[in-house]
Protein backbone atom coordinates (compact mmCIF):
# COMPACT_ATOMS: atom_id res chain seq x y z
CA UNK A 1 0.00 0.00 0.00
CA UNK A 2 1.56 3.00 -1.52
CA UNK A 3 0.48 5.35 2.34
CA UNK A 4 3.09 2.39 4.09
CA UNK A 5 6.33 3.56 1.77
CA UNK A 6 6.87 6.92 3.14
CA UNK A 7 10.41 6.49 0.85
CA UNK A 8 11.27 7.74 -2.92
CA UNK A 9 12.33 4.57 -4.91
CA UNK A 10 14.45 4.94 -8.30
CA UNK A 11 16.13 3.36 -10.72
CA UNK A 12 19.91 3.07 -10.89
CA UNK A 13 22.42 1.19 -12.71
CA UNK A 14 25.11 -0.52 -10.30
CA UNK A 15 26.89 -2.12 -13.31
CA UNK A 16 25.90 -0.82 -16.82
CA UNK A 17 25.61 -2.75 -20.51
CA UNK A 18 29.31 -2.63 -21.71
CA UNK A 19 30.92 -2.01 -18.76
CA UNK A 20 34.61 -2.02 -18.16
CA UNK A 21 35.35 -5.29 -16.13
CA UNK A 22 38.84 -6.88 -14.86
CA UNK A 23 38.87 -10.09 -16.72
CA UNK A 24 40.88 -13.41 -16.39
CA UNK A 25 41.31 -16.12 -19.30
CA UNK A 26 40.42 -19.70 -17.97
CA UNK A 27 44.02 -21.23 -18.78
CA UNK A 28 44.14 -21.96 -15.20
CA UNK A 29 42.26 -21.41 -12.18
CA UNK A 30 41.97 -17.85 -11.30
CA UNK A 31 42.49 -18.28 -7.72
CA UNK A 32 44.91 -20.90 -5.45
CA UNK A 33 44.70 -23.04 -3.53
CA UNK A 34 41.08 -21.32 -3.08
CA UNK A 35 39.68 -21.70 -6.47
CA UNK A 36 36.40 -19.57 -5.10
CA UNK A 37 38.91 -16.75 -3.42
CA UNK A 38 38.67 -14.47 -6.60
CA UNK A 39 35.11 -14.13 -6.59
CA UNK A 40 35.60 -11.95 -2.78
CA UNK A 41 35.23 -8.21 -2.74
CA UNK A 42 38.98 -8.29 -0.60
CA UNK A 43 40.13 -10.53 -4.32
CA UNK A 44 43.32 -8.53 -5.64
CA UNK A 45 42.42 -8.00 -9.11
CA UNK A 46 45.07 -5.28 -10.02
CA UNK A 47 47.20 -7.97 -11.99
CA UNK A 48 43.76 -8.80 -14.71
CA UNK A 49 43.60 -6.20 -17.86
CA UNK A 50 40.68 -4.36 -18.09
CA UNK A 51 38.36 -4.92 -20.68
CA UNK A 52 35.11 -3.35 -21.79
CA UNK A 53 31.84 -5.90 -22.33
CA UNK A 54 30.60 -7.66 -24.35
CA UNK A 55 33.24 -10.24 -24.30
CA UNK A 56 33.21 -12.06 -27.66
CA UNK A 57 34.84 -13.83 -30.42
CA UNK A 58 32.90 -15.69 -33.16
CA UNK A 59 30.06 -12.84 -33.80
CA UNK A 60 30.73 -11.07 -36.40
CA UNK A 61 27.81 -8.84 -35.90
CA UNK A 62 29.39 -7.44 -32.55
CA UNK A 63 31.68 -4.52 -33.27
CA UNK A 64 32.40 -2.94 -29.39
CA UNK A 65 33.71 -4.68 -26.42
CA UNK A 66 36.55 -7.04 -25.71
CA UNK A 67 37.59 -9.68 -28.80
CA UNK A 68 38.53 -12.81 -27.14
CA UNK A 69 41.01 -14.09 -30.15
CA UNK A 70 43.08 -17.33 -29.58
CA UNK A 71 40.09 -18.89 -27.16
CA UNK A 72 38.64 -21.13 -29.37
CA UNK A 73 40.07 -24.57 -28.80
CA UNK A 74 42.11 -23.41 -26.27
CA UNK A 75 40.23 -22.30 -23.25
CA UNK A 76 36.46 -22.66 -22.46
CA UNK A 77 36.03 -19.77 -19.49
CA UNK A 78 36.37 -16.39 -19.12
CA UNK A 79 36.82 -14.61 -15.42
CA UNK A 80 34.93 -11.09 -14.64
CA UNK A 81 34.81 -9.08 -12.16
CA UNK A 82 33.51 -5.55 -11.32
CA UNK A 83 33.25 -2.86 -8.90
CA UNK A 84 30.54 -0.62 -7.91
CA UNK A 85 29.68 1.64 -4.78
CA UNK A 86 26.24 1.73 -3.13
CA UNK A 87 25.93 5.19 -1.03
CA UNK A 88 25.59 4.23 2.32
CA UNK A 89 22.20 5.90 2.97
CA UNK A 90 20.36 4.18 0.35
CA UNK A 91 17.92 1.39 0.97
CA UNK A 92 17.55 -1.40 -1.88
CA UNK A 93 14.12 -2.47 -2.80
CA UNK A 94 14.47 -4.75 -5.77
CA UNK A 95 17.79 -6.22 -7.44
CA UNK A 96 18.05 -7.98 -10.81
CA UNK A 97 20.66 -9.43 -13.13
CA UNK A 98 20.20 -8.94 -16.63
CA UNK A 99 22.82 -10.59 -18.78
CA UNK A 100 23.13 -12.02 -22.47
CA UNK A 101 25.12 -15.24 -22.56
CA UNK A 102 26.51 -18.04 -25.50
CA UNK A 103 26.53 -20.21 -23.74
CA UNK A 104 26.24 -20.23 -19.86
CA UNK A 105 27.71 -18.31 -16.98
CA UNK A 106 27.66 -17.93 -12.93
CA UNK A 107 27.51 -14.89 -10.87
CA UNK A 108 28.27 -13.98 -7.81
CA UNK A 109 27.30 -10.39 -5.91
CA UNK A 110 30.14 -9.99 -3.26
CA UNK A 111 30.96 -14.05 -3.20
CA UNK A 112 27.00 -14.84 -3.33
CA UNK A 113 25.33 -16.87 -5.99
CA UNK A 114 22.70 -14.57 -7.49
CA UNK A 115 22.32 -15.86 -11.40
CA UNK A 116 23.43 -19.25 -13.28
CA UNK A 117 22.56 -19.89 -17.22
CA UNK A 118 23.51 -22.91 -18.57
CA UNK A 119 25.88 -23.73 -16.71
CA UNK A 120 27.74 -27.07 -15.56
CA UNK A 121 26.27 -29.25 -12.78
CA UNK A 122 29.84 -29.65 -11.03
CA UNK A 123 31.42 -27.47 -9.37
CA UNK A 124 32.80 -24.63 -11.87
CA UNK A 125 36.62 -24.78 -12.75
CA UNK A 126 38.78 -23.29 -15.04
CA UNK A 127 38.28 -26.02 -17.77
CA UNK A 128 34.32 -26.72 -16.93
CA UNK A 129 31.78 -25.97 -20.01
CA UNK A 130 28.65 -24.95 -20.19
CA UNK A 131 25.61 -27.17 -19.55
CA UNK A 132 24.15 -26.19 -22.88
CA UNK A 133 24.12 -24.60 -26.04
CA UNK A 134 22.44 -21.34 -26.08
CA UNK A 135 19.54 -21.15 -28.29
CA UNK A 136 20.68 -17.81 -31.02
CA UNK A 137 19.86 -16.10 -31.74
CA UNK A 138 20.94 -14.90 -27.83
CA UNK A 139 19.33 -12.19 -26.04
CA UNK A 140 18.98 -9.95 -22.53
CA UNK A 141 17.39 -12.34 -19.84
CA UNK A 142 16.56 -11.33 -16.55
CA UNK A 143 17.44 -12.51 -13.61
CA UNK A 144 15.40 -11.35 -10.29
CA UNK A 145 17.81 -11.82 -7.27
CA UNK A 146 14.97 -12.24 -4.52
CA UNK A 147 16.50 -11.03 -1.31
CA UNK A 148 18.89 -8.10 -2.45
CA UNK A 149 19.18 -6.72 0.69
CA UNK A 150 21.17 -10.09 2.18
CA UNK A 151 24.13 -9.87 -0.84
CA UNK A 152 24.30 -5.75 -1.10
CA UNK A 153 26.36 -4.43 1.22
CA UNK A 154 26.87 -0.52 1.83
CA UNK A 155 30.45 0.83 0.17
CA UNK A 156 32.27 -1.23 -1.89
CA UNK A 157 30.56 -4.45 -4.16
CA UNK A 158 32.11 -6.74 -6.76
CA UNK A 159 29.56 -8.48 -8.91
CA UNK A 160 31.70 -11.51 -10.19
CA UNK A 161 30.76 -14.27 -13.25
CA UNK A 162 32.91 -16.70 -14.73
CA UNK A 163 32.00 -17.54 -18.41
CA UNK A 164 31.18 -21.08 -19.92
CA UNK A 165 30.91 -21.90 -23.75
CA UNK A 166 29.80 -25.06 -24.23
CA UNK A 167 33.11 -26.98 -25.81
CA UNK A 168 36.49 -25.89 -26.52
CA UNK A 169 36.05 -25.89 -30.57
CA UNK A 170 32.47 -23.81 -30.55
CA UNK A 171 32.56 -20.94 -33.10
CA UNK A 172 31.22 -18.78 -30.40
CA UNK A 173 30.88 -16.70 -27.13
CA UNK A 174 29.30 -14.15 -25.92
CA UNK A 175 28.61 -12.13 -22.66
CA UNK A 176 27.42 -8.86 -21.36
CA UNK A 177 25.44 -7.95 -18.15
CA UNK A 178 23.75 -5.07 -16.47
CA UNK A 179 22.75 -4.92 -12.39
CA UNK A 180 19.90 -2.81 -12.39
CA UNK A 181 18.34 -1.48 -9.28
CA UNK A 182 15.75 -0.16 -7.48
CA UNK A 183 17.21 2.27 -4.90
CA UNK A 184 15.04 4.44 -1.76
CA UNK A 185 16.04 6.96 0.47
CA UNK A 186 14.56 6.44 3.96
CA UNK A 187 12.23 8.84 5.39
CA UNK A 188 10.94 9.44 8.56
CA UNK A 189 7.30 7.50 9.35
CA UNK A 190 4.26 9.14 8.97
CA UNK A 191 1.01 9.03 10.94
CA UNK A 192 -1.66 6.98 9.19
CA UNK A 193 -3.98 6.46 11.64
CA UNK A 194 -5.60 9.01 14.81
CA UNK A 195 -8.60 7.63 17.04
CA UNK A 196 -10.48 9.26 18.03
CA UNK A 197 -11.04 11.23 14.21
CA UNK A 198 -10.62 15.00 14.47
CA UNK A 199 -13.79 16.15 14.85
CA UNK A 200 -17.22 17.08 17.59
CA UNK A 201 -16.14 14.94 20.98
CA UNK A 202 -17.41 15.55 24.16
CA UNK A 203 -14.11 15.00 25.92
CA UNK A 204 -10.86 13.66 25.56
CA UNK A 205 -9.23 11.16 27.76
CA UNK A 206 -6.67 9.25 25.45
CA UNK A 207 -5.84 9.19 21.97
CA UNK A 208 -4.28 6.10 19.96
CA UNK A 209 -1.65 7.16 17.23
CA UNK A 210 -0.85 4.72 14.44
CA UNK A 211 2.28 5.38 12.37
CA UNK A 212 2.98 3.74 8.74
CA UNK A 213 5.99 1.57 10.70
CA UNK A 214 7.47 0.51 13.78
CA UNK A 215 8.78 3.01 15.50
CA UNK A 216 10.78 3.07 19.19
CA UNK A 217 11.42 5.44 22.19
CA UNK A 218 8.45 6.99 22.50
CA UNK A 219 7.01 8.63 25.41
CA UNK A 220 4.74 10.08 26.85
CA UNK A 221 5.63 13.47 26.98
CA UNK A 222 5.76 13.28 22.85
CA UNK A 223 2.42 13.97 22.73
CA UNK A 224 1.08 17.48 24.06
CA UNK A 225 -3.06 18.52 24.76
CA UNK A 226 -3.10 21.94 24.99
CA UNK A 227 0.59 22.23 25.11
CA UNK A 228 0.25 19.91 28.49
CA UNK A 229 2.31 16.37 28.25
CA UNK A 230 0.32 12.91 28.29
CA UNK A 231 0.66 11.18 31.80
CA UNK A 232 1.41 7.93 30.02
CA UNK A 233 1.57 5.57 26.80
CA UNK A 234 1.07 2.38 26.27
CA UNK A 235 1.51 0.64 23.38
CA UNK A 236 4.49 -0.97 20.71
CA UNK A 237 5.33 -1.46 17.12
CA UNK A 238 3.04 1.36 15.36
CA UNK A 239 0.40 1.78 17.75
CA UNK A 240 0.50 4.16 20.88
CA UNK A 241 -2.18 5.20 22.80
CA UNK A 242 -1.69 7.98 24.99
CA UNK A 243 -3.69 9.08 27.92
CA UNK A 244 -4.50 12.66 28.99
CA UNK A 245 -5.11 13.73 32.87
CA UNK A 246 -7.28 15.18 33.32
CA UNK A 247 -9.52 14.36 30.91
CA UNK A 248 -10.35 17.34 28.62
CA UNK A 249 -13.20 18.92 27.88
CA UNK A 250 -12.44 22.33 26.55
CA UNK A 251 -11.23 22.90 23.33
CA UNK A 252 -8.41 20.63 22.46
CA UNK A 253 -4.71 21.06 20.82
CA UNK A 254 -3.00 18.14 20.15
CA UNK A 255 0.42 18.07 18.49
CA UNK A 256 3.03 15.02 18.65
CA UNK A 257 6.03 16.44 19.94
CA UNK A 258 9.62 15.97 19.95
CA UNK A 259 11.95 13.13 18.80
CA UNK A 260 10.65 9.65 18.90
CA UNK A 261 13.03 7.86 17.17
CA UNK A 262 12.38 4.90 14.57
CA UNK A 263 15.38 3.58 13.25
CA UNK A 264 16.68 7.03 12.66
CA UNK A 265 13.77 9.41 12.44
CA UNK A 266 13.39 12.73 14.20
CA UNK A 267 9.79 13.71 14.77
CA UNK A 268 9.80 16.48 13.72
CA UNK A 269 8.09 15.00 10.59
CA UNK A 270 4.99 14.18 12.88
CA UNK A 271 4.46 17.59 14.25
CA UNK A 272 4.00 18.69 10.21
CA UNK A 273 2.28 15.77 9.49
CA UNK A 274 0.19 16.21 12.61
CA UNK A 275 -0.60 20.02 11.67
CA UNK A 276 -1.31 18.59 8.01
CA UNK A 277 -3.04 15.42 7.85
CA UNK A 278 -4.09 14.49 4.26
CA UNK A 279 -6.36 11.56 5.01
CA UNK A 280 -7.80 13.18 8.54
CA UNK A 281 -8.62 17.13 7.59
CA UNK A 282 -7.56 19.49 10.58
CA UNK A 283 -6.73 17.98 13.69
CA UNK A 284 -7.70 20.53 16.34
CA UNK A 285 -11.28 20.61 16.13
CA UNK A 286 -12.06 19.01 19.39
CA UNK A 287 -15.20 20.61 20.24
CA UNK A 288 -16.22 20.87 23.97
CA UNK A 289 -19.63 19.44 25.15
CA UNK A 290 -22.38 22.29 25.67
CA UNK A 291 -20.23 24.45 22.91
CA UNK A 292 -22.44 26.85 21.18
CA UNK A 293 -20.47 27.35 18.56
CA UNK A 294 -17.46 25.21 16.91
CA UNK A 295 -15.64 28.16 14.95
CA UNK A 296 -15.04 30.44 17.89
CA UNK A 297 -12.63 27.70 19.76
CA UNK A 298 -11.09 26.36 16.31
CA UNK A 299 -7.89 27.30 16.53
CA UNK A 300 -5.49 25.56 13.38
CA UNK A 301 -2.34 24.46 14.89
CA1 LIG B 1 29.43 -20.94 -27.86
Amino acid sequence: MAWLCNVEAEPAELVRSNATWRFFRGTREASTPDPTAWRAVTFADNAWPNGGAPFSYGEPDIANGTRLDGMQNSFSTIYLRHRFVLPAEREIASLELVAVCDDGFIAWLNGREIARYNAPSDAPRYDSLAGANAVEPVGFVNFIVPTPEQVLAAGTNVLAVQVFNVSLGSSDLVFDAALLATLRTPGPPTIVGIAPLPGVVTELGQVTVTFSEPVTGVQAGHFLANDVPAVSVTGSGATYTFTIVPRLTGPCRCAGARSTRSRTWPTRRIDSIWRRPVRTGPMNCWIPRGLRSCSANHRPI
